[in-house]
């Protein structure tokens, strides 16, 4: 990453409550991440009670953010991956690489930073759901008592407005942590969608989002996967028994990992 592009990532994201790093991602860690999604996608059948109960499939999400494209005609889709360490450690590993974590230090602004949770979000080719306008804060998962945390993408397959990129509402993180638990996100998006903004990106591109900002995405009408492993990193360890690595620190990711090699 070039330290020219990693200044004008952060200013982007102080300013407009997101910033997009272009193909930061190495080309090998991408193909990786690609396999063992789709490895955990083909094993639908032979997946355990208790990794199925960590997936969303598109056919228990509503037509209606498929534009109307029935049930049925999803099959097996997977729409979320909730914890993808549950199913390959080595999601974690790929999780560490160094310069995202730099990144997520220099945000945060904190050395110590703090595993919340993961998944992916998938949004596979002609069947992938939109997803409606919210902020990460509050959330009713992983949520510390205040913003101080933000979500990272990985956008393996890259974006465009066809395959469901994610869009924001520049601007819209700028309001205190008791105005965000108050907000209407649907409602400040109707109000600036002259404003949205659709991040078209390449392959590999890193997406860092503010956990105040208002975010959401179309369904993917495109023929292409959109898949994106998302990370939430924070300053505390919240809620430290959700996910396996919830609250560990990357020293503590890294010992997790050496134990299941
Ligand atoms: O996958 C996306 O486009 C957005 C993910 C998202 O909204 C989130 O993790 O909060």
């Amino acid at each position: 990453m070039h330290q020219a592009s990693i200044k004008r990532a952060v200013e982007a994201y102080r300013r407009n409550g997101f910033a997009m790093l272009p193909s930061a991602f190495p080309p090998q860690h991408i193909q990786c991440l690609l396999e063992m999604i789709e490895a955990i996608q083909a094993s639908l059948p032979t997946l355990t009670a208790e990794q199925c109960a960590r997936l969303i499939m598109e056919r228990d999400l509503p037509a209606a953010k498929r534009n109307g494209l029935t049930a049925e005609l999803t099959g097996d889709a997977i729409f979320i991956i909730g914890e993808p360490p549950a199913f390959d450690y080595r999601f974690a590993e790929l999780m560490l690489y160094a310069p995202l974590i730099g990144m997520i230090q220099h945000l945060l602004q904190c050395q110590d930073v703090r595993y919340h949770l993961s998944n992916v979000t998938m949004k596979r080719g002609q069947v992938g759901s939109g997803i409606a306008w919210h902020r990460d804060f509050p959330n009713r998962y992983i949520c510390p008592a205040d913003s101080s945390f933000l979500r990272l993408m990985v956008c393996l397959d890259g974006m465009d407005s066809e395959n469901g990129a994610t869009e924001f509402i520049p601007g819209s993180h700028l309001l205190s942590d008791s105005e965000a638990a108050r907000a209407n996100a649907a409602h400040d998006a109707s109000n600036a969608e002259a404003r949205k903004v659709s991040v078209s990106c390449p392959p590999g591109s890193l997406v860092f989002i503010h956990p105040k900002v208002v975010h959401g995405g179309p369904p993917n009408i495109s023929e292409r996967h959109r898949r994106n492993l998302v990370v939430q990193w924070g300053r505390d360890a919240a809620l430290k028994d959700k996910e396996t690595l919830s609250g560990y620190s990357v020293d503590e990711i890294q010992a997790w990992i050496a134990r299941q090699r």
